[in-house]
């Protein structure tokens, strides 16, 4: 069996519990069905993940719609019942071991690029899923029991393992006392009873220099890596997604001039070999009258509340400090999120302007940093990110160097409609409608390259004459709504794109759980991406 371990939290050095994880992993699968299939033909593989209490609470929020820390999650690539696969094994559930390829190149001597002949004669993997552990919570529950940190972990491995298995104690009370029967055969089995106190487990690692040099150096980072999300927050159309815009160098969030724009929150990643930043870009802070207003600002407070570092956008125009930058203030200091004030759009103001606003904000509040900029005119973003990279935690990566954002060619392309919905038509309708992407059927040619991607989207508006605004004399507007969006989501998709739009009138949606749901906005979650960064 392969096991990869990642470890992506710092508080435990968890290499100590790695050996009596996999003979539990072991014991697992060779009681499965599967292992009988798997002799000689093919090698299970299972990825055990060790994460920090943020990245832990944000997965299970983005997956299960629960904002909070938990143990252990599992996430099966294959439909399993007890031990068993429910639908015969495909030729797409395996592929070749490449690791074992890069070893026979290493003996060999030779550097040439895998051929098809030699892929073909590989060794075969089979991914039975991903197991994501928070020692930090381990360690609480290992605490409250009574038994060894090692005990715990090497339970919740198991426990995550016989899930991926297709064991599931949730489905009832025989179901529960298969799986909890089977998790205590194997555990005595492998010695790792709840006496068991001769090895600890995992190390908390107090020493803050310790601790950083161990954890990085299982990720083979170099020295002073530095690493953690950054909430981007501040009131509507302060400059918010211009800013991720103009860091990620592509358009991942939608702009406009027009408040409200941002509905969810949209994460990129940076990742420069030497610090791995998380930029959160979140919905203007502002006064909820329906639920989708409440989901939008639990969205940024969300972001701030597991965020390494906030940035604070406010446009100097407006002058004074809002009941939204003093909230802000106020739940940072309580969090304990050192917060980075941006002076957003400075290229519209003179310096005499903006001095009296930079003394008002400094007076205000203890900001780590009180930064003048302009995204449109690239002045100080490159001060901003080196401040950035400062501030950080010296601590290894959340995520692989090639992560890049959550978002989904679908989701974009939902905001892309939105985005021309909001420059075509007047200040309210864009207030009042979302875009729910019905279809998205991709046509690709023999050589497997994308060549079209049909997509049906729908308006979604509360008022009758707001559809025959949207609609338009001769469906001019919505003509020209989709003609603007095709042509921008051609260069996304890198590909010709046939939209069709529907407009539909739905009363109040706004305040319908089931139609906000259906459109990503679900309660506790922070928008409608991805499970996971891309
Ligand atoms: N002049 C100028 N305008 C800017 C700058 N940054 C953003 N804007 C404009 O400000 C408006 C709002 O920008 P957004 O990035 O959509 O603002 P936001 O904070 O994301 O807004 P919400 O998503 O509604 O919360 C847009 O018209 C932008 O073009 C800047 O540096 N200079
Ligand atoms: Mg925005």
């Amino acid at each position: 069996m392969h096991i990869q371990f990642l470890n992506q939290q710092n508080k435990f050095l968890v290499s100590e519990a790695e050996a009596a994880i996999t003979a539990c992993l072991e014991q697992a699968f060779s009681r499965s069905a599967l292992a009988r299939a798997s002799e000689s033909s093919f090698t299970p593989q299972v990825n055990v993940s060790f994460v920090s209490e943020a990245v832990m609470r944000a997965t299970n929020r983005d997956t299960r719609d629960i904002p909070k820390v938990t143990d252990v999650l599992s996430f099966p690539m294959l439909e399993m019942l007890n031990g068993e696969p429910v639908n015969p094994l495909q030729e797409a559930d395996f592929h070749p071991d490449f690791d074992a390829y890069g070893e026979n190149e290493k003996e060999s001597g030779e550097d040439e690029e895998v051929s098809q002949d030699s892929e073909d004669t590989l060794p075969l993997i089979l991914e039975l899923g991903d197991i994501m552990i928070c020692p930090a919570r381990a360690a609480e529950q290992a605490e409250n029991y009574g038994h060894s940190l090692l005990r715990e972990l090497s339970f919740l491995a198991l426990h995550g393992c016989l899930h991926l298995l297709g064991y599931d104690h949730e489905q009832g009370d025989t179901e529960e006392a298969v799986m909890f029967a089977l998790q205590e055969e194997i555990l005595t089995e492998c010695g790792i009873t709840r006496d068991l106190n001769d090895v600890v487990g995992a190390t908390l690692l107090e020493d803050d220099e310790n601790m950083i040099s161990m954890a990085t150096a299982e990720q083979n980072l170099p020295e002073n890596f530095r690493s953690g999300f950054v909430a981007i927050v501040g009131r509507p159309n302060s400059g918010k997604s211009t800013l991720l815009n103009r860091l990620s160098g592509d358009e991942l969030a939608i702009t406009s001039p027009k408040a409200q724009t941002t509905r969810h929150n949209i994460r990129t990643v940076l990742d420069d070999g030497h610090s791995q930043i998380i930029f959160v870009d979140t919905p203007g802070i502002h006064r909820s009258h329906t639920k989708l207003d409440r989901y939008m600002t639990d969205s940024a407070w969300f972001a701030l509340q597991d965020a390494d570092l906030g940035l604070l956008l406010v446009d100097p125009a407006k002058g004074f400090i809002s009941a939204v930058e003093r909230v802000c203030c106020q739940k940072a200091e309580e969090l304990g999120v050192p917060l980075i004030l941006l002076l957003t759009k400075t290229d519209s103001m003179t310096k005499e302007e903006l001095l009296p606003v930079i003394q008002r904000f400094s007076n205000f509040y203890a900001f780590a940093d009180i930064i003048p900029v302009s995204a449109l005119r690239d002045d100080n973003i490159d001060l901003v990110m080196a401040r950035i990279r400062e501030i950080l935690p010296v601590g290894p990566r959340y995520y692989s160097p090639e992560a890049y954002t959550d978002q989904t060619e679908r989701a974009l392309a939902a905001e892309y409609i939105r985005e021309q919905l909001l420059r075509f038509t007047h200040q309210e309708i864009p207030h009042y409608a979302a875009v729910e992407i019905e279809a998205f059927k991709e046509v690709f040619a023999e050589d497997g390259e994308r060549t079209l991607v049909r997509i049906m989207a729908s308006i979604i508006t509360e008022k009758g004459s707001h559809k025959g605004i949207i609609i338009g004399k001769d469906g001019q507007s919505l003509k020209r709504i989709g003609q603007a969006a095709r042509i921008k989501l051609e260069t996304l998709l890198d590909c010709k794109v046939y939209l069709e739009i529907h407009v539909k009138v739905r009363k109040d949606w706004q305040n319908q759980e089931a139609i906000l749901n259906s459109l990503g906005y679900v309660k506790g979650k922070a928008g409608p991406s991805s499970d996971d960064i891309l």
